[in-house]
Parts: structure tokens; sequence; C-alpha cells
């Protein structure tokens, strides 16, 4: 085998996001910019001979090249052994899973999640390290910095291996594993939750639809709920993968599985709903003429916690994102455990799950998961819910109403402003954090602003400090107006405002959403202007 050096330059703009590389497709095929992205990540590795490196994707356009090209780089690197999801197939949270289970180096993930897909969509990668997670912000600030030095990147010449077919292949001296992608997910899932009583409930009747988005998850939903769990075929829809996710948007929120959502609203509605996104990572949860949001799902999952096996021994603790609702740290309170609050961002939960500090992770951008892998997992909150309704034999609305009215309900959205102009964006947040100081303590529109700051977060386990990581108003009563940026992009910036207000009284849980939150909406615009400095008449998005 003999290693081809291949000279190169830098690249400008190979700084990684809120999860990893995310770019346009065609910035991608740009000549060497996988290469030199893909030899930074080897650069900051070092010495790799001996070991074992995990890599799949979700299956979106370009995913397979990219696999051929990063198996050749592996081998030049002196990887042992790469392992390959059958098809180029891995789900992040499968991933996860792969790495922590065979002993890996770490692996690489190639997905842009929920942003779409196809030759004019979005491509991604993203390091994870030996623990399944996300690579830690040193590592992915040491990656930017090999990319703006990189002069040279290491392949070898050899054929394509074939991606479709199970065992295994040499690449150079490079053992190539094309793996079953679903197995040992699949195996870890069955650990965690009751499949016997979910087995039972879906025998005696209960109907779900589970909405793959033509994306990844659906070859794990079509093995795990109507293989192993025998709901009836046609469960899952949109369940095969494909390169442009079939045009749809692989978001699951109620804007995006607007199909999901009309058919759990109508007179036809199953008894349970759920969504996953382009890697499978994210879950949307919905019942009969409800929609969960992210922030009460996870409260729920962990007030409940104990019903599934793998968690009867109680947990550990919670974390949920800064923008994340309240919701979760009211559990917390009720059973005594920590609840830690983080910048946004799945890899700033490592370190804590890491630590054996909490079992719980969620965020408000429909991200739920425990400590089984170092993933935010789609399919395992689906799996839990499951597992709840089998063992309350109640509907969702009545156990999230029941959640409510033991805790008080957080009202909750987020609105998104997409594709704004940067500039514009960067002043509006510039002028907002100059604001901050003069806002503590005023009354504006009958709300007294008792903090506002610029979040900033000290990692309990390795101290490291994360700055700026979105501007909080919170009022005296907890209400809060939560502005930041968007990290995943790839057009433009995206300005996410998030609005969350709190009521214990159960006679007031009824409220539309976006009407308890008009006040606090009115107030960050009069506060931000976001609608005056970008033109736009309104959010593009609102969950
Ligand atoms: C990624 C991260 C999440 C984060 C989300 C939203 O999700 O893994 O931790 O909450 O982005 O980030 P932002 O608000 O910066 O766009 P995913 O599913 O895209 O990998």
């Amino acid at each position: 085998m003999s290693v081809r050096t291949i000279a190169t330059q830098p690249i400008d703009g190979q700084r990684p996001g809120t999860s990893g590389l995310r770019k346009k497709v065609v910035e991608f095929c740009r000549p060497h910019y996988l290469e030199n992205f893909v030899q930074a990540i080897f650069n900051t590795l070092g010495d790799c001979a001996g070991q074992t490196l995990v890599l799949g994707g979700d299956g979106r356009y370009f995913n397979r090249p990219a696999i051929q090209i990063i198996v050749r780089m592996a081998a030049a690197h002196g990887f042992e052994r790469v392992l390959v999801g059958q098809g180029g197939i891995l789900s992040t949270p499968a991933l996860s899973c792969v790495v922590r289970k065979r002993g890996a180096l770490g692996g690489i993930i190639l997905s842009a999640s929920h942003n779409p897909g196809g030759p004019d969509g979005d491509f991604g990668i993203k390091y994870n390290a030996a623990n399944g997670g996300p690579a830690p912000e040193k590592i992915t600030d040491a990656i930017y910095a090999q990319t703006r030095s990189i002069g040279q990147y290491f392949t070898i010449d050899a054929p394509d291996i074939d991606l479709d077919t199970l065992g295994a292949a040499s690449v150079g001296a490079l053992r190539v594993e094309v793996i079953d992608p679903v197995a040992d997910y699949a195996e870890l899932m069955g650990e965690l939750f009751d499949f016997g009583a979910i087995r039972a409930l879906f025998a005696g009747g209960f109907t779900m639809c589970f909405d793959g988005m033509c994306a990844v998850g659906g070859p794990y939903a079509h093995a795990i709920l109507e293989g192993a769990l025998g709901a009836p075929r046609g469960t899952v829809i949109n369940g095969v993968p494909l390169e442009d996710f079939g045009g749809h948007h692989p978001d699951p929120n109620p804007v995006n599985a607007a199909e999901l959502i009309a058919l759990m609203d109508g007179p036809s509605a199953p008894d349970f709903g759920a969504a996953s996104d382009g890697d499978a990572d994210r879950n949307m949860i919905v019942g009969r003429g409800i929609a969960v949001t992210p922030s009460d799902s996870l409260a729920i999952i962990a007030a409940n916690a104990t019903v599934a096996p793998g968690y009867a021994g109680g947990i550990k603790g919670v974390a949920r994102s800064m923008p994340t609702s309240g919701a979760a740290d009211r559990v917390a309170a009720a059973l005594g455990v920590p609840c830690y609050e983080t910048p946004t961002g799945w890899k700033f939960f490592g370190n804590l799950m890491d630590a054996g500090l909490v079992t719980l992770c969620g965020e408000e951008s429909y991200g739920t998961g425990s400590d089984h892998v170092r993933e935010k997992d789609g399919l395992w909150a689906v799996l839990f819910w499951l597992n709840l309704l089998a063992a309350s034999g109640k509907p969702v609305g009545q156990i999230v109403r029941g959640h409510w009215a033991r805790f008080g309900r957080n009202y909750y959205s987020r609105h998104d402003y997409e594709a704004v102009e940067s500039n514009a964006a960067a002043q509006l947040m510039a002028d907002l954090r100059a604001q901050l100081p003069s806002l503590a303590g005023r009354t504006m529109d009958g709300h007294t602003i008792a903090l506002a700051d610029d979040f900033a977060y000290t990692d309990p386990v390795d101290h490291s400090v994360s700055l700026g990581q979105g501007v909080r108003i919170i009022m005296d009563d907890g209400s809060r107006i939560v502005l930041r940026l968007s990290g995943t992009g790839t057009e433009g910036a995206t300005i996410r405002l998030y609005l969350e207000k709190y009521e214990a009284d159960p006679a007031r849980h009824d409220f539309d959403t976006q009407t308890a939150l008009a006040g606090l909406a009115a107030l960050a615009e009069r506060i931000a202007g976001i609608a005056a400095r970008t033109g736009r008449g309104g959010p593009s998005v609102i969950t």
C-alpha cells in the first residue's frame, strides 16, 4: 500500500458549528473540501495505529462518495479497522452506540441532521470521540486550527468498497467491516425498555404512526417497531431513506411534520404519533389532538423514568440546554436530584454523563436522550413514551395534563427568523448585548426584569468556560425571553427567539400557547426589534 501525499491549501470557513461542519453540498464537492476537513480530524487525533473508526451517515446525497473518500484516507492514516454501516447508513445515536460497544477510538458521522438534503441541499461531517459523544469544544477548536494551516492530506489508491454487502474487505492494510446498522442499537433498546409490555400493547390493538420523514430513522423504526415489537405493517410511514429525503424537511416539529399533525388532529387519528429527523437523533411526540413540547417531554420522562427497566433504579440528575423550558427543573427538584443548565449543543452534556452526574438530557430543539449513548436519540424517546403508555394505560393527552396539574405548565414557544442577512443579525445581537446592563430592574409592559445577561457556562467537570451562549431576559415571575443565533444553519443567519411563561394554576392550563405568550413576544420585539431590523413581518417558523 503506498500512501499518496496530495498538496492542498487551507479553505476558509471550516469552523465546526453547534454540531459539526455543515455546508451546502456544492461546497463539500469542491476540490479538497472534504479531504481537508477529514485530514484536520486525523491530524488532531494523531497516531491511529491499531485503532478502530466507526463511519456512517444519514444517507443523504454525497453520503456514499464521502464514505469512500474517508475510507481511503483512514487507510492512509494507519487505522486498523473501519466499521461502516451497510449502505453507508448509521443513525447518529446508533453510531454513538457502536463506538461505545465496539471500543472504537471514535466515529465520523456524515449528516446535516434536520437540514434539507439533495444536490442543492446541505451536507455535514462531525467527529465523535471514544465516549460516543460529539467532540467537545477543545477538540473541535483543534480541528478548526488544523484546517487553518493544512498543506497536505494523505490517501491511497484503492477501488471503492462494496457498501451494500455485509462482511469484511481490505483496503490496503485497513480492514473494513460493513455492519448491520440496526443490530447493536436494537439490542440496547431491548435492554432499556419493557419490550414485552410494548408488544402486548400493540397486540391489544394500540395504533401508532411513526413518520420516518424519508430519513435514516426508517430502517430502525421498521426493525424495532414493526419487527421486534409487532406493530402492524404500515405503522411506519416515509420509512425508506432517500438522498433528498423525498423533498421533506426532515425536522420533526409541528410545522415540518404537518402531515402527521393533521392525522393526529383528525377523526382517524391513531393512539400515538411520532417522528424523527434526518439522522434520527431528534424526535417529536404527538397524542390525539396534542403535540408534546420537547421541554415537556423531557420533564415527563424524568418524572416517570422508573417505569422503564433501564431506569428502574431512578435517575442521577437531569440536564437541559439553557433555552429549554424549566419544566424539567421542577421534576428534578421534586425528585431531589440536580438539574444542570448548559449551552445549546449536545456536546455539553457529554462530561456530565461521563462523570455520572446526570442520566437524562434534553433540548427544546426536539432532542431527548439518556446516558445509554452520548447523543440525543429519537427512537429512544419514542420507545420511552411507548413504555410509559403501556405501563400507565393512559393516553398521551391525559399524561401531559396530569403532569401539568402536578408540576404546573411551562407555556413555551420558539420563533425562528431564518436566512436573515448575517451582518444585520450580528448587529442585532451586539446591540442587544449592549442594552443588557440597563434592562435589569426595569418594568416594561407590565413585566419586571429581574435578570438580563449573556449566558456563560462553566463545565462542572473540566471547568472549561463557554461565553456568549445566548441572551437571557428573565422576569421576576420566572418568565423568560431568550435570543441567540443558530449554529447549524447554512444560509445567512437564523435568529432564534425563545419564550417561556410558567402557570401553576390548572384552571389556566388550556390557553393557546401563542396567546399565552403574546405579551412576552411583544416585549421581545420592543427590546430587540427583530421584525423592524430584519424587515420581516414575523418569524419564518413558529414551534
Ligand atoms: C444540533 C445540536 C443540538 C442543538 C441543535 C440546534 O442538533 O446537536 O444540540 O440543540 O443543533 O442548534 P442551533 O439552535 O444552533 O441551530 P442537530 O439535530 O441539528 O444535530
